[in-house]
């Protein structure tokens, strides 16, 4: 890459900006060094790691506890992500849904999740809906922010919302999980999900356009659905 116009004299014949061309060079093994990262974080970093960071006598020992550690971490905790659509957004007006309302989670794992209401209205409740049940501690943070990362957003941490401030909720008849969802936030909670089976969940807020118990609420894949444990 290298030119005869970085080693050789300065080129004065131009008169100006003697140096444009080294900091072209420059420039360039920067872009080199993004390229570096990115491919950093892709696959490859799977592969060069272990290599990079195996010193003498400790490269059997090393991938070995690693995968240990990474196949412990998997049963003990895993990652659970909803988010709730508007009508309008799942092209069915007036139906707003739980996307996915049918997922699974890992058998004996600590489930963190994360629900993102992208819904901005509210629905009634029956009383005691409004409290958190279930959930490690009682209590989960409520975020206000749906769109990006909202790591940053305000949040708080609560065992109740307010009543009025529901959109949907996510309860589970069986377990009493009871997650009250405000509009336009994220909720974060953590819950055990216990051994294999199979739990129906349903929104208990009167949302959508059936009239209360109908239209979404009462159709499978919309406000009611199944977290299977596996
Ligand atoms: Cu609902």
């Amino acid at each position: 890459m290298a030119t005869h116009d970085e080693d050789g004299p300065p080129v004065t014949s131009a008169g100006f900006d003697i140096m444009a061309p080294r900091r072209r060079i420059l420039s360039l093994a920067g872009m080199g060094a993004v390229g570096a990262l990115l491919a950093a974080c892709g696959s490859a970093a799977a592969t060069s790691r272990p290599t990079a960071s195996s010193p003498a006598g400790a490269s059997a020992r090393t991938p070995a506890s690693a995968s240990a550690l990474a196949s412990k971490d998997a049963t003990a905790r895993t990652w659970l992500y909803l988010a709730i659509l508007t009508g309008k957004m799942d092209g069915k007006k007036g139906w707003p849904q739980f996307l996915p309302a049918n997922f699974r989670v890992a058998a004996n794992s600590t489930v963190q999740a994360e629900i993102r209401c992208f819904d901005d209205g509210v629905a009634s409740i029956p009383s005691g809906y409004e409290k958190v049940r279930g959930t490690v501690g009682g209590s989960m943070t409520i975020l206000s922010a749906v769109n990006g990362d909202v790591s940053t957003a305000k949040s708080q941490t609560v065992q109740a919302v307010d009543p009025k401030n529901v959109a949907h909720t996510l309860t589970f008849a069986d377990t009493g999980m009871n997650i009250p969802i405000p509009p336009l936030s994220t909720v974060r909670f953590t819950f055990k999900a216990g051994p294999a089976g199979t739990h129906g969940w349903q929104c208990m807020s009167a949302c959508g356009s059936g009239g209360g118990w109908g239209g979404p609420m009462s159709a499978a894949g919309w406000m009611k659905g199944t977290m299977t444990v596996v």
